[in-house]
């Protein structure tokens, strides 16, 4: 018996000192230790042990169990520790190497005029409305008195989903609907990008961006429309910029007029800015047609208005000096960079 546990032991010992990983300990566990291991055969075998020598066989058989124990559980610790180091080593971070660089972007320079021109209009107290860029054809032309006959109304010029639907030309449909309402007063600015069927060139793109406002009210003259325009064109270019009203023709207001301003860049005197004329011109105005606003469910009798268009991209183009609309819609950050 005696000689039975030395060989359990040595071999149990052997196994443990090649053992390369848990599994392979714990394997050796179970079948030595295990419920139906070697060890556990021999404590079974007791039953045939001379009864005065069963204490010593007993001590024998647990002291056997000790030292596979305690050589188990040694390299057990052994191989956890092994594990734990690689895995230490593997997994360091060498916190003195420099960072990843984070590139940080910037509004676009359409955006950015955008939200100066906001800026403007929100001090004189303006609301900014947002609306559909897929409009019904009676919110962006019947409404707003432009005929059936119009040339506007052209597929050459307007993108039609189908007969009644299209992409909106103008934002004059999102002033439309505040209209409809039947809320007052209204002194509202419509910002949102607009689609006209043009081909791209360095003045033209079939999707840009438009900002019209719109104020009406009870008396509200030209003369409103003169100061607020005066007053916004001094705000953006500089308080030295001086406005020009020159009579024009809009189906939706009536009298119309575009607006021309000083040149900013040579203050009036001619320049490549202004092709030497001084003057830039800057948006159309009028005060709203009768017709617009008897469609809008608002009585002409009782209330007038005023309204106004303004490129976006005209603005941006002038603010930054830039020659060629189609760098704004390129997203070339060698460009964008220096804005
Ligand atoms: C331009 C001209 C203009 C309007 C837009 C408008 C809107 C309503 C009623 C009446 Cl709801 N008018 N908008 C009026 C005059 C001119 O835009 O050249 N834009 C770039």
């Amino acid at each position: 018996m005696k000689e039975k546990l030395q060989a359990i032991t040595e071999e149990a010992l052997e196994k443990i000192s090649k053992a390369k990983d848990m599994e392979d300990l714990n394997a050796i566990k179970v079948a030595i230790l295990g419920k139906k291991g070697e060890l556990t055969a021999v404590l079974k075998g007791m039953k045939d042990v001379a009864p005065e020598d069963r204490p010593l066989v007993g001590q024998l058989v647990n002291d056997t169990r000790a030292v596979i124990e305690e050589s188990l559980d040694k390299e057990m610790k052994a191989i956890a520790r092994a594990v734990r180091s690689g895995k230490m080593k593997r997994e360091t971070i060498d916190v003195t190497l420099p960072g990843a660089k984070l590139i940080r972007g910037h509004r676009h320079p359409n955006q950015v005029a955008l939200e100066d021109l906001e800026r403007v209009f929100i001090g004189m107290g303006y609301e900014i409305v947002e609306g559909p860029e897929v409009e019904y054809d009676k919110y962006n032309f019947e409404m707003l008195n432009i005929p059936a006959n119009h040339p506007a109304k052209d597929e050459q010029d307007t993108f039609y989903i189908n007969k009644d639907i299209v992409l909106r030309t103008q934002t004059s449909p999102v002033q439309a609907r505040v209209m409809e309402t039947g809320k007052m007063p209204i002194r509202i600015l419509a910002p949102g990008r607009v689609f006209r069927s043009d081909e791209v060139d360095a003045t033209h793109s079939p999707s840009f961006h438009q900002v019209e406002g719109l104020v009406v009210d009870k008396g509200i003259t030209f003369a409103d429309l003169k100061g607020t325009l005066d007053q916004f064109a001094k705000e953006f270019f500089g308080p030295n910029t001086k406005t020009k009203f020159r009579p024009h023709h809009f189906p939706f207001t009536e009298p119309s007029a575009e607006v021309d301003i000083t040149c900013f860049k040579c203050g009036g005197k001619g320049c490549r800015m202004c092709k030497g004329s001084g003057w830039i011109e800057i948006l159309g105005c009028g005060m709203v047609h009768p017709n617009v606003l008897r469609n809008c469910g608002i009585d002409p009798e009782v209330y007038t208005g005023f309204a106004f268009g303004i490129g976006l991209e005209r603005v941006t183009l002038l603010k930054y000096e830039i020659d060629d609309m189609r760098l704004l819609y390129e997203n070339d950050t060698r460009f964008l960079n220096q804005f």
